[in-house]
């Protein structure tokens, strides 16, 4: 294909993106609604006793499933609540379909649905959807991000001391949390402050549009990623591994990203 047909081909990935993470998005937002403002939403446990699960997760990895395989019947999928599988095609998905989802048991708004596509190892397009802000992010690889319609970027930030950071923390509260919590005691007194907003997908959104200047995060999951990430790099921001190293968005581990300036003396920074 021509560079031209790959930009399209790219977009109309992006808008497939865009249409199911908003019809996702969409009924678990109803759903949560329907149980009422503050009422704790039931759930299962998984990794840990702190890693929750509800009836709408599930849910809606079923319905996101659905509408991908009725337009994309040939492509792998990895999705968080375990609807894997392996296709023909050089595409496969990556779903989170409600990324924060201690924030939607609580009935706070920081939830998304995070929905990416990876071909050879690198995203091609994705959408993250927060319903209850109202904010649609999507990306296409070489087709620049953006929120609703408007172009996004990461901010033009150059001082680590007065810069604004996000991070998340493992479920696993034992050894993962004591090292980062050693790191944000490390980490907090360099820079301007520490945001924790619970939704990976929404971090890094965060960054490409220039709401914070840069995130760090070790233990996550490339349903957590994929779709954030092109959002950074769409954006300009510059994203590693947690060692500096080449980022994998197919098992991420930890990701480190930043407005340019900030970006190595980040890594420096949060390398234990
Ligand atoms: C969440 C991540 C977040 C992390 C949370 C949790 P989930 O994913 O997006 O960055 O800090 O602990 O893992 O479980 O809400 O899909």
């Amino acid at each position: 294909m021509s560079p031209n047909e790959t930009a399209d081909a790219h977009d109309v990935l992006r808008r497939l993106c865009v249409d199911i993470a908003r019809e996702a998005g969409d009924f678990a937002h109803r759903s949560r609604v329907g149980l009422g403002p503050g009422a704790r939403a039931a759930h299962d446990t998984k990794s840990s006793a702190v890693d929750p699960v509800t009836e709408f997760d599930r849910a809606t990895e079923e319905l996101v499933v659905e509408r991908l395989l009725a337009e994309r019947p040939d492509d792998s999928i990895v999705g968080e609540e375990g609807s894997n599988r392996t296709g023909t095609s050089d595409l496969t998905w990556h779903i989170d379909p409600i990324d924060g989802t201690v924030n939607f048991v609580y009935d706070l708004p920081l939830w998304c649905t995070s929905i990416g596509v990876v071909r050879d190892g690198r995203p091609v397009a994705g959408a993250v959807y927060a319903p209850v802000v109202g904010d649609m992010y999507s990306a296409a690889a070489g087709g620049g991000a953006f929120v609703g319609d408007a172009p996004i970027a990461v901010s033009g930030a150059t001082d680590l001391a007065t810069s604004l950071m996000a991070t998340g923390f493992s479920y696993h509260v034992g050894s993962h949390r004591e090292v980062q919590s050693a790191r944000i005691a490390r980490v907090l007194p360099r820079v301007r402050d520490i945001r924790r907003s619970g939704s990976a997908a929404l971090d890094l959104a965060a960054v490409a549009s220039g709401r914070v200047d840069g995130y760090f995060e070790e233990f996550i999951n490339s349903w957590d990623v994929v779709a954030g990430v092109l959002l950074v790099v769409e954006a300009g921001g510059s994203i590693t591994a947690f060692d500096g190293s080449e980022l994998d968005v197919t098992a991420p581990a930890g990701v480190v990203t930043a407005a340019p300036a900030l970006h190595q003396g980040l890594v420096a920074l949060v390398r234990d």
